[in-house]
């Protein structure tokens, strides 16, 4: 009974993903530029998650695009996030909560319309380079031309700086490396040679940047470029005391622990801090090379990271939470044609990145799939007074769910534990108020919001390190 329920369901997904293969986008279709990130934070100058970052190139996008302010991930990890985004569908709907081995795909492409798939079938001509998919491979399904990357894990020179032991990945000292032979110089690159190219038809094009996510490593002029002292994000010494246990166990306190035995959490944000304007510096390449080609005037803008990061606050490291720090993202939209808003505005509104799917596809005039979730941001980039219908939801495994709105996040854990947190007066999430009679009717409607049912875990080709943090059974159980 469940199979054949399975496979009608199956067989009403594949009817609806042929059914749109008719649209074609015109000519005046725009192009897309579509810039992913991996694991950068709010620590930008567009969000002002640290006075000190630098990033002159997102901040100048931000300051004449729509820079989303409240924007979180879908899941704040690599693998479901990005599944999330490109085949448009929450992990509570998909089953596709952990992180999955390449293989996964195969089925994923059977059931689901990727993103670049359904812009390729559709009249675009689409290239990617990077890290789009979680790994690096092409698709010949999605991509005319996909750059892939070889030997990501080439040994780099390292300048001084701290390491974990001999770890390669917790490493976080400069590289004293030429620019061209780093992994994102190389993706930026590819990006300004298609950028350079003659399209007579229109583009998307999808760069995949692999920084700042670890090791945190790059050119030592990005380390030398930041002030001296490093000044730590807002940590407060008690702030666990009202966390439950699942919500704890999702922590990262090992390296927590370590960083401060060390004494090396200040080298630690230095260098993450650098991999973020190293990032910065090759999206700039890129932006660069977009306003001087053809295509300036006709190409819209799309630049999201997968999730966030702990940098200490929750004596936490890392991202696997489901708390702000690991769910905000940068993300920005901006439309060259100028045909949609102004420039130059903010939507402070909770956003999710699950609403890129059919916001692109609205943009570029081609249906997208029924089962596709999320709704169309173009409402808001015509007017930043808009609101949305479908909530922001955040999901960390089977059960575990966040919810965030202008004003509040909600928390729900599979056991049925809960956190409730005013971001009007309490931005850094210390005071879990679910306990607080004031703020049930708050809580009752947040919790409404959450998912009623949640699909099964799918069970094939999780990858066995993907369970950080998380119980492995709790992938499967309630
Ligand atoms: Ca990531
Ligand atoms: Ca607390």
């Amino acid at each position: 009974m469940k199979l054949l329920a399975t496979i009608s369901l199956l067989m009403l997904i594949t009817a609806s993903v042929t059914a749109f293969n008719k649209e074609r986008a015109g000519e005046k279709a725009p192009n897309i530029l579509f810039i992913a990130i991996d694991d950068m934070n709010d620590w930008t100058g567009f969000l002002g998650g640290h006075p000190q970052a630098i990033t002159p190139n997102m901040d100048k996008l931000a300051a004449k695009g729509v820079n989303f302010t409240n924007a979180h991930c879908s899941a704040p990890g690599c693998s479901p996030s990005r599944n999330a985004l490109l085949y448009g569908v929450e992990p509570f709907n998909s089953g596709l909560y952990p992180f999955y081995e390449h293989a996964i795909h195969e089925q994923l492409m059977d059931r689901y319309m990727t993103l670049p798939r359904l812009l390729k079938e559709n009249g675009y001509n689409t290239y990617g380079a990077g890290k789009i998919h979680h790994g690096n491979k092409g698709d010949e399904r999605e991509w005319n031309d996909f750059f892939e990357l070889q030997n990501t894990r080439k040994e780099f020179k390292k300048g001084a700086g701290y390491q974990v032991g001999n770890s390669k990945k917790n490493s976080f000292r400069p590289t004293v490396n030429a620019d061209e032979e780093h992994v994102d110089h190389k993706v930026a690159s590819y990006g300004i040679d298609v950028l350079k190219e003659e399209h007579d038809k229109p583009f998307f094009l999808a760069v995949g940047l692999v920084k700042p996510h670890l090791p945190f490593d790059c050119p030592e002029r990005f380390f030398n470029a930041l002030p001296e002292k490093i000044e730590a994000p807002a940590i407060w010494v008690d702030d666990l005391k009202d966390i439950p246990k699942e919500g704890n166990s999702f922590r990262r306190a090992g390296d927590d622990k370590r960083f401060k035995k060390d004494n090396a959490w200040e080298d630690v944000r230095r260098a993450y801090l650098a991999c973020i304007s190293w990032t910065d510096y090759n999206i700039g390449r890129l932006l660069n090379a977009l306003e001087e080609s053809p295509y300036a005037d006709n190409t819209i803008v799309v630049l999201w990271s997968d999730h966030g990061f702990h940098l200490g606050e929750k004596m936490s490291f890392k991202k696997f939470t489901l708390w702000e720090e690991a769910t905000r993202v940068p993300f920005i939209i901006y439309d060259g044609r100028e045909m949609t808003h102004q420039g130059g505005q903010t939507y402070s509104e909770a956003v999710s990145l699950i609403n890129i799917y059919r916001t692109l596809t609205e943009l570029s005039g081609i249906e997208a799939p029924a089962y596709v979730d999320g709704e169309s941001l173009v409402p808001v980039l015509k007017n930043t007074d808009q609101q949305l219908v479908k909530p922001t939801i955040t999901s960390w495994g089977r059960g575990n769910y966040a919810v965030r709105t202008k004003e509040w996040r909600y928390i729900r854990y599979f056991d049925g534990t809960e956190e409730l947190y005013n971001h009007k007066s309490d931005a850094n999430e210390w005071y879990n108020l679910v306990n607080d009679s004031k703020y049930q009717k708050v809580k009752e409607d947040l919790s409404a919001l959450l998912p009623i049912q949640d699909a099964e875990t799918i069970q094939e080709y999780i990858s066995p390190w993907s369970v950080y943090g998380v119980d492995k059974q709790k992938w499967k159980t309630k």
